[in-house]
């Protein structure tokens, strides 16, 4: 493993702060200065949980701003797009979505994509509320006020993803489409897409690759061509879930996605406790943890010592090493040998404990995998958001320094090479958009988290 980086984490709050900022358009933040000039879900929630360390209020509002564009069926959608972005400058545009004009439970005013993204809300909503605290009487009440509101959007949320999502009752959440991943060209996806036939595709232009210097490090086009197939096809669907259950040719078991789940969950049981929820609201919502635990459980591949993805149209398991394996460190309430068997594997040459890594941090596709790209977005650079995860899973499953070992070394890729969206991981080669706020977000909270 590589000795510790030269840079020390000093200044890295002033400049995660300036970077939020900079990104700031009053009532949400663009996730990176030009290449993602909408609002994205999971980023927001991102955004607000570091925002909640520099201002309460304006990190309520992030997610205010969001849950005012949820679907009448509980969804979040993935982007809302801002009327006001420059033209041109991000495609798929609301117009290729025709969210609204297709279905009856999209809002159109501001128009919305038609997919989801991981549910980090409920945690966000919930650091909001502990940063609050302890604080002076009116900002307490105004976060207490905000919690309230956001109880009922959240559990109509999570509703959404555990019955729509899925019909099986399975405790795992179907994605249809890479996208609601969060990891859009992750080799997680390469069996399902080799199977699918592009059809007849209206034309398009890539408009991503104006803003990074190496088209390396965007999805290739082929990919984009299935990303846009797959939603010529939920367009057609008027993004009616059943009849995407019926047809739609990508529904995977997202095992990342359902254990943000169960995590979002006991958050959302915490906030249910905060408002005084029903009982049998908070019932149902144990239910949704205990049966996402199993079912992720049920998912283990001993040998890989990882939690695998689950293809429903091929029927099969989906056997790639990538970040999304240790969806059961973010689930928690793991028994000592699973706990024990995925600090090895994450210790172990395919992730952290790979000799050629320039920081101790899981790269996001293991670089024993054929489809490892070091540069190429999801297929092996390293994501400080994923950082985050693993570091925060890490604190609630009790291994508080090997946590901290992770916090470090992210602070230290952080004060090294700035803001970046991802990283080269043998490198440490800052790649896609510089200022990416999530990354400036994580960075804050990390901060937070050891200055106690
Ligand atoms: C990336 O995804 C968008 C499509 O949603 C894209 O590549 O254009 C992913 O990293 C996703 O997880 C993230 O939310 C989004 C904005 O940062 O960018």
């Amino acid at each position: 493993m590589p000795g510790p980086a030269r840079g020390k984490p000093t200044g890295v709050k002033p400049q995660a702060a300036g970077v939020l900022r900079r990104n700031d358009l009053e009532s949400w933040t663009k996730p990176g200065p030009s290449l993602y000039p909408h609002q994205w879900s999971w980023d927001s929630a991102f955004i607000a949980l570091g925002l909640a360390h520099l201002d309460n209020r304006r990190a309520a509002r992030e997610l205010e701003t969001l849950f005012a564009s949820q679907w009448a069926t509980g969804k979040v959608p993935h982007i809302v797009f801002n009327p006001d972005a420059p033209p041109q400058s991000y495609f798929p545009d609301e117009e290729r979505w025709s969210s609204a004009a297709l279905s009856k439970d999209a809002p159109s005013s501001p128009h919305t994509s038609g997919l989801c993204q991981p549910p980090i809300h409920a945690i966000a909503v919930l650091r909001i509320w502990q940063t609050a605290r302890g604080k002076d009487e009116r900002r307490i009440e105004l976060a207490r006020s905000f919690l309230r509101d956001s109880y009922p959007r959240l559990l109509a949320w999570h509703l959404y993803l555990t019955t729509a999502r899925d019909p099986e009752g399975s405790g795992l959440v179907t994605v249809y489409h890479p996208w609601e991943s969060g990891t859009d060209n992750s080799p997680r996806w390469d069996a399902t897409l080799e199977g699918i036939e592009v059809g007849e595709l209206p034309p398009y232009t890539r408009h991503d690759l104006k803003h990074v210097s190496d088209p390396s490090h965007r999805p290739s086009d082929e990919e984009y061509d299935l990303y846009l197939w797959l939603l010529e096809l939920l367009k057609e669907a008027r993004y009616d879930e059943a009849t995407i259950y019926e047809s739609h040719p990508f529904l995977v078991k997202d095992v990342l996605f359902s254990a943000i789940l169960v995590a979002a969950n006991e958050a959302l049981l915490e906030i249910a406790e905060a408002v005084g929820a029903p009982d049998d609201e908070r019932t149902l919502i144990e239910g949704w943890v205990e049966r996402g635990r199993e079912s992720l459980d049920e998912r283990w591949d001993p040998e890989l010592r990882l939690c695998l993805d689950y293809d429903l149209r091929a029927g099969e398991s989906v056997r790639v090493r990538t970040v999304a394996g240790f969806a059961p460190l973010i689930a928690g309430g793991l028994g000592e040998e699973r706990l024990a068997d995925l600090l090895g594997t994450l210790d172990s040459l395919s992730f952290c404990g790979n000799p050629r890594l320039r920081w101790p941090v899981p790269p996001s596709t293991s670089p024993e995998e054929p489809g490892f790209h070091p540069r190429s977005y999801w297929r092996g650079p390293t994501w400080p958001v994923a950082n985050w995860l693993l570091w925060w899973a890490l604190v609630r499953v009790g291994k508080p320094e090997r946590a901290e070992g992770l916090r470090q070394a992210s602070l230290e890729q952080l004060a090294s090479g700035g803001f970046a969206e991802y990283f080269e991981p043998f490198t440490g080669e800052p790649l896609g958009s510089p200022d990416q706020s999530w990354t400036a977000a994580v960075a804050l909270d990390f901060l937070a988290a050891g200055s106690g």
